[in-house]
């Protein structure tokens, strides 16, 4: 099902601050950065230099309005660890295939998520405590 860890996803209440912090203490290079109204975040991904294309990125999230996910997981656990996504090659597929196991999808259909990838997230409560994204990377 998962081909790849695509990102790990850290709620964070600014995100330049952030990544300044990633960046001159562990050295990570911003690779880009968007604003997903949608979804309520303005987010950057980041990488280890070595590191090749395609590899697990770091997603720096901070909340674009109070009632957004972001806002509602700083409020309650503050900064830290809110996501881990897996890379698919096909979101309606796996999203079907896990539904068929009993784990709640969060979405019917995908939504749009960074760089115009299609993205659906497994209930935490059904994955072990962990929001689990789904990625299709764009073609
Ligand atoms: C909530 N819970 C979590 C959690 N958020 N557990 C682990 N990790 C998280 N991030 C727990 C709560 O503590 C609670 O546990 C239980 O799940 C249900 O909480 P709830 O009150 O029913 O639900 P909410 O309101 O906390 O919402 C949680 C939910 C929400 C996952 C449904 O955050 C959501 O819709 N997330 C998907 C969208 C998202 O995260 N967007 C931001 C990233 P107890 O034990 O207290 O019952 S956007 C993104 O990622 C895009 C840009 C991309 O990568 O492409």
């Amino acid at each position: 099902l998962v081909t790849a860890i695509d990102h790990v996803g850290i709620a964070v209440a600014d995100l330049d601050a952030a990544i300044e912090f990633q960046r001159s203490t562990f050295g990570l290079e911003v690779t880009h950065s968007e604003i997903n109204e949608e979804q309520g975040v303005h987010e950057a991904m980041l990488r280890a230099p070595g590191d090749a294309a395609g590899a697990t990125q770091i997603q720096l999230l901070a909340p674009l309005r109070p009632d957004s996910a972001i806002a509602k997981f700083l409020e309650r656990n503050n900064p830290g660890l809110q996501q881990l996504a897996f890379r698919v090659t096909d979101v309606e597929a796996a999203s079907a295939a896990l539904r068929a196991k009993g784990l709640r999808l969060l979405y019917d259909s995908p939504r749009r998520g960074t760089a115009d990838s299609r993205i659906n997230f497994v209930h935490p409560k059904d994955a072990g405590g962990v929001l689990v994204e789904l990625v299709e990377p764009a073609a």
